[in-house]
């Protein structure tokens, strides 16, 4: 870092805790803001999120008109180009009778995830809560009537699932001075900083003031926002829910962490906080023509693989305009969560790989003081590795103890393993060090 960018990163840092400071990536002088470290402390722990994209798009699940838009279900109203005025009246038909809070939280928390993401407003621009800012909301618009956000907090509460809500701050296609709508509203007429007044900060105070302690606030698509905006946005979490965390897509690197692209894992470790939103299918908002899931063996890997590199994997599910989360997905998540039942002590807490570049090996390796977890996607007879500077004093398979005979040279260490395989998915070999 140059000494400016140092003086200046000090100077924030002793001043208050609003922004996040810790950016230093030559790394020679890191400025630690001890609030963030405070408040990141869950999230470092937690590994697994559910991400929850719900709304009036779920009703058209993706067809329009009788014709399939293609791309992501919840960008359907963007896709077809379809009138405010025309998309509006979604709200009319939806009225997800079959809904109940406690049915998806639980899910969540049999699926082993520690925290839940959901869109209280997504690029549509419908407030899926009760907002006080517009009646284009869920209880104002609807027949349903009820703020499924309130029974959802109160869920969370109950079963110890950290809540956390996904805010669109700056595209939105039914206000006309937001960013996205350019098929209604002509962008040279646009007013931006309006719309950031009377709809954005006041819908993101609701959020924050009404629906008890969040785990975070989670932006997306920041665009072209201006460093100020960004920073009203963030000082308004700060200042209202001095613990709740904010996502890297708020912009301008002011985040508490970094939001990698949607589905994008990276290659090797990342030293920083971070976090990558994936779905299980194609799309987030449900679409009907998607089947395009995933088998569990892949999000096994992709949990596993994403935490020996660092950071957390929040995985989506789109529920169906009645309130119902897909079979499919309610299939595979009961499967993560009765392998995490088993192997979570791999996962939950779990430090980095300190075997690099990860992606050249096919197993993956997640650490904890005095112990290593070498996660097997494929069994064989022998487990080589790296060399490992500690000496190594005993391996066992992590899901009954046995004990495995090894052998360590300055060169590798080579485990003998059992004839077949421990689980028919994933098995865990534990190699304690001094
Ligand atoms: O909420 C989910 C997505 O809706 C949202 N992020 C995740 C978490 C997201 N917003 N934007 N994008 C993802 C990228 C979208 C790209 C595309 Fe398009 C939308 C490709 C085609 C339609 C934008 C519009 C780029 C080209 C046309």
């Amino acid at each position: 870092m140059k000494r400016r960018e140092t003086i200046k990163a000090l100077v924030w840092a002793s001043l208050a805790t609003t922004v996040n400071v810790q950016r230093a990536r030559g790394g020679e002088q890191k400025v630690v803001d001890e609030a963030r470290e405070r408040r990141i402390k869950w999230f470092r722990e937690a590994k697994f999120g559910m991400f929850i994209h719900w709304g009036l798009y779920a009703i058209p699940a993706g067809i329009w008109k009788g014709k399939e838009i293609p791309g992501l279900g919840e960008w359907i109203m963007f896709r077809a180009r379809i009138p405010v005025k025309e998309y509006a009246q979604l709200a009319k038909q939806f009225n997800p009778t079959k809904f109940n809070a406690d049915e998806w939280v639980q899910l969540a928390k049999e699926a082993g995830q520690r925290y839940l993401v959901i869109t209280a407003k997504h690029h549509d621009g419908f407030a899926m809560y009760d907002s006080k800012v517009t009646d284009y909301d869920i209880v104002d618009a609807t027949p349903f009537g009820r703020d499924p956000m309130k029974e959802l907090s109160e869920a969370c509460r109950k079963h110890g699932i950290r809540f956390c809500f996904y805010y669109s701050h700056v595209q939105d296609w039914h206000h006309p001075d937001a960013v996205g709508n350019d098929w209604d509203y002509d962008p040279s007429q646009k007013n931006f900083a309006r719309y950031w007044e009377e709809k954005a900060k006041p819908q993101i105070r609701e959020l924050l003031t009404q629906y008890g302690p969040l785990g975070l606030m989670w932006f997306d698509t920041p665009r072209n926002i201006s460093y100020e905006h960004a920073l009203e946005a963030v000082q308004l979490v700060r200042s209202l829910q001095p613990d709740c965390l904010v996502n890297g897509r708020v912009g301008h690197n002011l985040g508490d962490y970094r939001e990698m692209g949607d589905n994008r894992i990276p290659e090797d470790v990342v030293e920083e906080d971070w976090e990558v939103p994936a779905t299980i299918n194609d799309t987030w908002g449900y679409k009907v023509t998607d089947n395009n899931w995933k088998p569990v063996e892949r999000l096994i890997f992709n949990l596993v693989d994403i935490v020996s590199k660092g950071g957390n994997y929040l995985l989506n599910v789109g529920p169906t305009a009645e309130g119902i989360i897909p079979e499919p997905s309610v299939e595979r998540l009961l499967a993560m969560g009765r392998w995490l039942k088993v192997n979570g002590e791999a996962i939950y807490g779990a430090g980095r790989s300190p075997f690099r570049p990860v992606n050249k090996y096919p197993w993956r390796c997640t650490t904890k003081p005095g112990k290593l977890f070498v996660t097997l996607f494929q069994w064989t007879d022998t487990l080589e590795l790296p060399s490992i500077p500690q000496q190594v004093t005993r391996a066992h398979l992590l899901v009954d103890g046995t004990s495995l005979k090894f052998n360590q040279t300055p060169e590798k260490v080579v485990v003998r393993l059992p004839s077949s395989a421990p689980d028919p998915i994933a098995s865990v070999v534990v190699l304690e060090i001094e």
